[in-house]
């Protein structure tokens, strides 16, 4: 069996933890404490602030390891702890709340220092009538259109299996043809996901 090393990052907030939960194929660890920040507390009373862990087999051959990150930038030094051996992540966005817009592009910048891996953007919360629509997301994180942005609502399996489908699907274009040593490739053939 075949491990692939997926982390699920985003601001504070955006819906890491909903995400893993909703696709988990055991119950997910969580590390959850109640949050302290006045400011913060406004929108939920309780933050990761080490990990989230999940996993999910999306055929005989491959499992999927899930590591949420938390989203407070004071745990931040968790984000590199997590990303060892990554072979893509999440980015997860909050598609209601455009202030913490910035935020996000900091985890951005940060990311791409941390680890090369390919990512995906997931515009969460789409389901409600606030959420901004995936092309303003976009512009506003200047992100270049290689990279996909997907509408997401982290509280849906259907909808979390087709942002980490999309994940490996943009893996699988990313790595270089003659890279590929064909028993390590993570695969899309077969997959029961
Ligand atoms: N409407 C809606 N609410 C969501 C969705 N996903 C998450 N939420 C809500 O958003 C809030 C944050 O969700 P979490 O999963 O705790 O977010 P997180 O990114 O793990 O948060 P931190 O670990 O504190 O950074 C909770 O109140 C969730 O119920 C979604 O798809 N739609
Ligand atoms: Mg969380």
């Amino acid at each position: 069996m075949q491990a692939v090393k997926i982390v699920i990052t985003g601001a504070y907030s955006a819906g890491k933890t909903n995400f893993i939960r909703s696709i988990s194929d055991i119950d997910p660890v969580s590390t959850e404490y109640e949050v302290t920040d006045a400011q913060e507390r406004e929108l939920k009373h309780h933050t990761t602030v080490a990990l989230d862990f999940g996993k999910i087999e999306i055929s005989d051959e491959v499992v999927l390891y899930l590591f949420g990150t938390p989203g407070q930038s004071r745990f931040d030094f968790m984000w590199e702890v997590l990303s060892e051996g990554c072979v893509g992540y999440v980015v997860m966005v909050d598609s209601c709340r455009p202030a913490h817009f910035v935020e996000t592009q900091h985890l951005l910048a940060r990311f791409a220092t941390i680890t090369d891996a390919p990512f995906v953007v997931a515009a969460n919360k789409q389901d409600d009538p606030t959420a901004l629509p995936i092309s303003y997301i976009r512009r506003r994180l200047q992100l270049p259109f290689e990279i996909p942005v997907l509408p997401c609502v982290a509280t849906e399996r259907e909808s979390v299996k087709n942002v980490l489908l999309t994940l490996l699907d943009h893996i699988d274009r990313s790595i270089p043809e003659e890279a590929i040593d064909p028993p390590t490739k993570p695969t899309m053939d077969g997959m029961i996901l």
